[in-house]
């Protein structure tokens, strides 16, 4: 049995039980990577798209002492409003103790999704190597979940600031598999291509479930990366965007900003020095992501466990 810590809304109890699809959604993206009254509509959204493809969502937040599994509209909103904190696997269960609100990044998700059942999760981008982390050791925890919880992760890639090569290296040292849906190249989130390979291309829903399925029964133990490159249309344009990045990333440098400020504070600047075309292009590859989480989490419960 779940401790009673952990809180399952109705609709996703029912799901868990019948064994039908449910897809988890993570909220650091609502409180911390979204203009503030943009989150909680974008994380609406998202659901809509999960139940248009035929899954439950289940949206994660830590809320009155709890870890609940499927956050009402009306809990969200306490979310985004209440000061919560961007929590990984280090401050979780201390926030959880506080009785104060918390949004969980991927890694926290990740976690929740291991404790509860769930084995397909959808965001924008993993965390991964920052650059720099030579010197600063700043490396997200997201790979440690990753390496840790049996969880198929439906991203664009990993977060476009980061060290993408060490983080492609990374996720093969800790015996996480890359899979690329419809790409051969690892994608670089506003951007649909690296040079970075994955560790194998998928062409349709059901082999890709079919290779999911396959590293959950053999019990390799480590979660899955499913890499889903941003539509075509909605790529920011590479010169505007790497311009963008150089800038954002000498004025955090600058700032010395730190540790978990330093993902906040990069997409903010993108948001600003792009004219908010960074937040378009956010949304769109988020709305692909979680209609793809969905496409997988209903092929894997047609093939059964
Ligand atoms: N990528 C984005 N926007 C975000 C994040 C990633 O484009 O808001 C969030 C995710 O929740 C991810 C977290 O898990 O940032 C990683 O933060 P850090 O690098 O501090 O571990
Ligand atoms: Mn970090």
């Amino acid at each position: 049995m779940i401790h009673d810590l952990f809180v399952f809304s109705n609709f996703v109890r029912a799901a868990l039980a019948g064994q039908r699809p449910v897809v988890a959604l993570e909220t650091t993206l609502v409180t911390h990577g979204l203009p503030p009254l943009q989150g909680v509509e974008v994380a609406s959204q998202l659901e809509s798209e999960v139940v248009a493809a035929g899954a439950t969502p289940a949206t994660i937040g830590v809320l009155d002492g709890k870890v609940r599994i499927g956050l009402t509209l009306d809990e969200l909103h306490r979310l985004a409003s209440s000061g919560a904190v961007k929590l990984n696997l280090s401050n979780f269960a201390a926030r959880v103790e506080s009785g104060k609100p918390g949004s969980t990044t991927v890694a926290a998700t990740v976690f929740v999704c291991a404790r509860a059942g769930i084995e397909v999760f959808a965001t924008g981008g993993i965390g991964g190597v920052h650059r720099g982390a030579a010197e600063s050791g700043d490396v997200s925890a997201d790979l440690t979940a990753l390496a840790r919880y049996p969880v198929a992760v439906v991203c664009a890639g990993a977060k476009a600031v980061l060290d993408l090569a060490r983080t492609v290296e990374s996720l093969e040292t800790l015996g996480v598999p890359v899979y690329g849906f419809g790409t051969d190249e690892f994608p670089a989130f506003y951007l649909r291509e690296s040079g970075l390979p994955v560790d194998q291309r998928f062409d349709s829903v059901e082999r890709l479930a079919h290779a999911v399925r396959s590293h959950f029964l053999l019990g390799l133990g480590t979660g899955v990366v499913v890499a889903n490159p941003i539509a075509r249309e909605h790529e920011l344009p590479r010169k505007d965007y790497e311009r963008a990045l150089a800038r954002a990333v000498a004025d955090a440098a600058e700032k010395k900003v730190r540790g978990r400020e330093v993902t906040p504070f990069l997409l903010e600047r993108l948001r600003e020095l792009t004219a908010g075309a960074s937040v378009a292009s956010n949304l769109a590859l988020l709305r692909g992501n979680a209609r793809l989480a969905a496409e997988l989490a209903v092929a894997l419960a047609k093939q059964g466990g």
